[in-house]
C-alpha cells in the first residue's frame, strides 16, 4: 500500500563518520535499534520507525569530498542531495548516473540503499556498477573502508555489493565513490502514441535498433496515467492533444553532437509513423519543450501520490507481458477504484497504481495477494527499484527462494549479530512463512 508514517521518541544527526560509529557502537551495546534516514523518499516505509527505533538521519554528512574530471570519479559523503551532487557535477561536465523524481530531496545514501533505478537506468545502469566504492559503519560501529575510486578491483570478495540495496538493514552508508558519465552536449525527446501495448514493444524494439547508444530514455504510460496528471495539474499538457490513443511514451536520446543525433531521430520517427509502430509524435523544439515532456511524467507518481488510499506496486515484469497485469487489476478493481500502468519500459520496469478515496478491505482483498501472486507467476519481481521496507518484508518469498532467504538471513545474523539495524524491514521475521500460504 502507500506512504508509511513513523513514531520515533528520539533523532540524532550525526555530522560525522566517527560520531555515526560512536552512536552504533552505543546503540548496540545497549541493544538499542536504530532506522537510518536519507531523504526520506522511500516509497516503502523503510525511513520510518516501525516501534521506538531511534533515527539516525545522515542529512549533515553532505560534504562532496572530491571529483576527478577525467576518470569521472565522484567522492562525496551519504547525505548528499542528488540534485545537489547533478549540479556539482555539471561543472566538471559530467553527470549523475541516475535521476528520478525525487532528485530535490533523496539522498545519494538512501538511492544506494535502495539500489534506486529512475529514468537514466536505461542507459546508465544500475548503481551496482556506477558505485566504485563505499564506506560503512557496520553494526558494532567498526568503519569498514572500501571506498575505492578505482573502475577495476579483483582482489577478494566485492564487499560493497552487500550494502547497496540493503536498505539499512547490515551498515549505514557513510561515504560513496562513484563513476559518473560525461554530461551529454545534446539531448532531445519525443513523445509518442501507440494504439497498443504491442506497438509499444514494436517501438521500443526499433527504438534501440535505430537509435542505439544516444538512446537514452523510454519510459511508458497509458491513458489513464496521461489523464490523470493532465487533469489534475495546469503544467501538464499533452503534445499530442486529443490524441485517442491507449499509450504514450516519452523518448529521450542523449548525444554529443546535435545535428547527428537529429538526423537519426528524425528517420527513426519516419520508420515508425511508416510501419505503423507509432501512430503520431512530437518532437521537442528546445530545451523548454523538452522539460515540459518530462513535467509530463513527473506529473503522474505527484498526482496519483494526491489520493487519500494509494495501492503502489513497483515490478519488474518481462515486457511482452507487462500491461495484461494492468488490464486483469483493472478488471478486478472495476470502478472501485482507478488504475494506472506507467513505468520505466526499457528496465521491465512497471509502475501499477490503483488509487481511491479511501482503503477498504473489499479493495485490498481485490489486488493483494493477486498482484504478488500473479509477479510470480509471470516469472518477475515484487520489487524493481524502491526495495521492500516495511510494506514489502513478507513478500521477498514471492521472488527469491528460500535457499536465497536463508543465506540472506545468515549475511543478516554475521553482520547485525543483536538485529539492531532497520528491524523489521526487507526481510520476514523470523520463522514466518513467505509468501503467506
Ligand atoms: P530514505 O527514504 O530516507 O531511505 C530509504 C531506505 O534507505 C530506508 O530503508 C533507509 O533506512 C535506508 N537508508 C537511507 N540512507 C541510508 C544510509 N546512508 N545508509 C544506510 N541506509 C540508508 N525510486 C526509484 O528507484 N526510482 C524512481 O524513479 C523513483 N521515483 C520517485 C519519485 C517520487 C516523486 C518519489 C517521492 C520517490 C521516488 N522513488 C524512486 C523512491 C525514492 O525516492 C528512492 O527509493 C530513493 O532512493 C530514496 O532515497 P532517500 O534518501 O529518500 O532514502
Ligand atoms: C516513478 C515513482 C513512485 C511512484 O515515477 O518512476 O518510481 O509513485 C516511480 O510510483
Ligand atoms: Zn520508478
Amino acid at each position: 500500500m502507500g506512504k508509511y508514517k513513523g513514531e520515533g521518541s528520539l533523532a540524532v544527526r550525526p555530522k560525522t563518520t566517527e560520531e555515526v560509529s560512536r552512536i552504533l557502537k552505543h546503540c548496540n551495546e545497549r541493544n538499542l535499534a536504530v532506522v537510518p534516514q536519507g531523504g526520506n523518499t522511500g516509497l516503502v516505509g523503510g525511513s520510518v520507525p516501525v516501534f521506538d527505533e531511534i533515527i539516525v538521519s545522515m542529512a549533515r554528512l553532505n560534504e562532496v569530498k572530491s571529483i576527478d574530471p577525467l576518470s569521472g570519479v565522484l567522492v562525496c559523503q551519504a547525505g548528499c542531495i542528488l540534485q545537489h551532487l547533478d549540479d556539482r557535477v555539471a561543472k566538471e561536465g559530467l553527470m549523475m548516473p541516475l535521476d528520478l523524481g525525487a532528485k530535490g530531496s533523496c539522498h545519494i545514501g538512501g538511492n544506494i540503499s535502495t539500489n534506486a533505478g529512475g529514468i537514466r537506468y536505461l542507459r546508465y545502469g544500475s548503481l551496482h556498477g556506477s558505485v566504485l566504492g563505499l564506506e560503512v559503519v557496520l553494526a558494532n560501529g567498526e568503519v569498514l573502508d572500501v571506498l575505492q575510486s578505482l573502475r577495476k578491483d579483483t582482489t577478494g570478495y566485492d564487499l560493497k555489493q552487500l550494502f547497496i540495496g540493503a536498505e539499512g538493514t547490515l551498515g549505514l552508508v557513510t561515504a560513496a565513490a562513484i563513476h559518473c558519465p560525461p554530461r551529454p552536449k545534446a539531448k532531445n525527446a519525443t513523445f509518442l502514441a501507440c494504439a497498443t501495448f504491442s506497438k509499444v514493444l514494436e517501438t521500443f524494439r526499433k527504438a534501440k535498433a535505430d537509435l542505439g547508444e544516444i538512446l537514452s530514455a523510454f519510459e511508458f504510460l497509458d491513458k489513464e496515467s496521461l489523464d490523470l496528471a493532465v487533469g489534475t495539474y495546469e503544467d501538464v499538457k499533452s503534445p499530442l492533444p486529443g490524441s485517442p490513443e491507449r499509450f504514450y511514451v516519452l523518448l529521450e536520446t542523449s548525444g554529443s553532437n546535435e545535428d547527428h543525433d537529429n538526423e537519426k531521430l528524425h528517420a527513426f520517427l519516419e520508420a515508425a509513423l511508416e510501419s505503423g509502430a507509432i501512430s503520431d509524435g512530437a518532437v521537442a523544439q528546445d530545451g523548454t519543450q523538452l522539460k515540459a515532456f518530462w513535467r509530463i511524467r513527473e506529473g503522474v507518481p505527484e498526482a496519483l501520490n494526491t489520493h487519500k488510499a494509494m495501492y503502489k506496486y513497483d515490478l519488474s515484469i518481462p515486457q511482452s507481458t507487462m500491461y495484461g497485469l494492468v488490464e486483469d487489476m483493472r478488471a478486478r478493481v472495476g470502478d472501485r477504484a482507478y488504475t494506472v500502468g506507467y513505468g520505466h519500459l526499457g528496465d521491465g520496469n512497471l509502475h501499477l497504481n490503483v488509487v481511491a478515496d479511501a482503503y477498504s478491505e473489499e479493495l485490498t482483498s481485490l489486488i493483494e495477494p493477486f498482484v504478488y501472486e500473479r509477479t510470480a507467476e509471470l516469472g518477475g519481481s515484487v520489487s524493481a527499484e524502491h526495495g521492500l521496507g516495511q510494506m514489502k518484508a513478507d513478500c521477498i518469498g514471492y521472488t527469491k527462494g528460500d535457499s536465497a532467504v536463508s543465506l540472506m538471513r545468515l549475511v543478516k545474523k554475521t553482520l547485525d549479530p543483536k538485529g539492531i539495524l532497520n528491524p523489521y524491514k526487507v526481510l520476514p521475521l523470523p520463522g514466518e512463512v513467505t509468501p503467506p500460504q
